[in-house]
């Protein structure tokens, strides 16, 4: 199977045509399995007057409705199974703002599956048996921690499951272990790299850390530079949800432009979020999925709400499954600002082109008469609070004219001391909206 480069050449690097092929009987697979044996499925294709047969190219997958979250929160829990409940030996689940928690319930075919695409992804960006791998993605229902593990566990590597929280305690771990590759969100490597600094530890001469694989909530390029620049590694984005398996859906490679999509399990659409139209690759829309091996509860035209490019050029990684560009954001984090759509990424992309800054950032929106207010508190790194020569106005300034010029609003800037914006060990919260309730 595996060989220095790829965990399974021939699944990787399959000739687009032949992927193809394996797509259609694959979905063919798995319609007929909804329609059979899920009231849920059977219920939609009957109101859309389809019957499994209709499905015979993959252009045909159109025909089929979308899936979309509420689906699956009005069928809390188990509502969406297309097996037996005795077939189900694994739940996880993602918490959501609202409602009821998303469940994934997995069956053995879907966690071998899932085992399978999270070894070649950690694979794919270069960890292998020799390596110590220290996941700090949260543990339990979220899908991190043990996705991360079980993939890990695959491929042979020694697995230190710390979990969240403890960060001193994961330091010292990481250092009297000799971890060399880093799991968890952007945000809680951020933190990692300022505690270190905290602790006396120099992550580039006291670590062997050497590449990281994050994911779980989006993140720029510019926050990529800075924990490649503070660990002294090779960072990797992961990405993937609870409904679809968890991590494990797409990961870079090393050549670190877009994310591999791992079709043999997945087909992948991008849609107008406003229109459902289905989008050409190199159009930036909603990123739609359907399942081709899952089983508990198989996913088909699932709506992430998830903003994307897909490209579909070959990599010069040799590998031939599409790719995703990093998700810029999700259609329900796009905050509407005196009418004007705009994304947390777009405000961490200005925050992050100053040096001074850290990377911390809260966006205050309310609405205290009849105009939306709209705030960003930023927060000064150690060095340059200590700097008595910084002009704090004229950087403020600076900054109100970078937002403006990537989101055409102008924003009130508050610039607070080093350590007063929350930070988190998990996905990381960056918006603070007032005004639900007030509209
Ligand atoms: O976050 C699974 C995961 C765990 C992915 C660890 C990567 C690493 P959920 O909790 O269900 O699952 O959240 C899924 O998180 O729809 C995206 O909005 C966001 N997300 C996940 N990965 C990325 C990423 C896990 N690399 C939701 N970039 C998804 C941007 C991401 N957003």
């Amino acid at each position: 199977m595996a060989n220095s480069k790829y965990w399974n050449e021939k699944i990787e690097t399959m000739p687009v045509q032949e992927l193809r092929k394996y797509q259609l009987s694959k979905l063919r697979e798995q319609v007929k399995h909804c329609y059979n044996n899920s009231a849920f499925y059977q219920k939609k294709f009957k109101n859309a007057g389809l019957k499994p047969g209709d499905i015979k190219t993959l252009d045909d997958l159109q025909k089929i409705p979308f899936t979309v979250k509420n689906d699956l929160r009005d069928n809390y829990p188990l509502g969406m199974l297309a097996v037996k409940h005795a077939e189900i030996v694994e739940i996880h689940a993602s918490s959501g703002t609202t409602g009821n928690p998303i469940i994934g319930a997995y069956t053995t075919n879907d966690m071998d599956a899932w085992q399978e695409l999270m070894a070649r992804s950690i694979y794919t960006t270069g960890g292998r048996k020799e390596d110590v791998i220290h996941i700090a993605y949260g543990y339990g229902l979220f899908t991190g921690g043990l996705g991360f593990h079980y993939g890990a566990q695959k491929i042979g590597t020694m697995t230190i499951p710390v979990s969240g929280g403890m960060t001193q305690r994961q330091i010292k771990l990481m250092k009297d272990l000799g971890a060399t590759v880093l799991c968890c969100t952007p945000s809680f490597a951020v933190y990692l790299a300022e505690a270190m600094v905290k602790e006396g530890v120099d992550p580039k001469k006291d670590l062997k850390l050497r590449i990281g694989l994050f994911g779980a909530e989006p993140w720029s390029d510019k926050i990529r530079e800075r924990i490649e620049a503070d660990l002294g590694i090779e960072a990797f984005d992961v990405y993937g949800l609870t409904e679809l398996c968890g991590p494990g859906v797409s990961i870079e490679c090393s050549q670190h432009k877009g994310l591999h999509i791992w079709e043999d399990h997945f087909i992948i659409e991008t849609i107008n979020p406003e229109t459902g139209e289905v989008l050409s690759p190199g159009e930036e829309g909603e990123l739609v999925f359907t399942t081709l091996t899952k089983t508990g509860i198989p996913m088909l035209r699932f709506r992430t709400r998830d903003i994307s490019v897909i490209n579909t050029e070959k990599c010069a990684c040799g590998r031939t499954h599409a790719r995703m560009i990093r998700v810029r954001g999700r259609s329900d984090d796009m905050l509407i600002i005196r009418g004007v759509n705009v994304f947390p990424s777009q405000i961490e992309i200005a925050v992050m082109s100053f040096p001074e800054l850290a990377p911390h950032y809260q966006i205050v929106v309310d609405r205290p008469g009849a105009l939306d207010t709209f705030a960003v508190k930023l927060e000064l790194t150690e060095k340059a609070s200590k700097n008595k020569k910084l002009d704090k106005n004229a950087l403020k300034s600076n900054i109100q004219g970078k937002i403006h010029s990537i989101t055409g609003l102008s924003a009130d800037i508050e610039i607070v001391k080093c350590g007063e914006i929350p930070r988190s060990e998990g996905k990381a919260k960056h918006v603070l909206d007032l005004r639900k309730g007030k509209m």
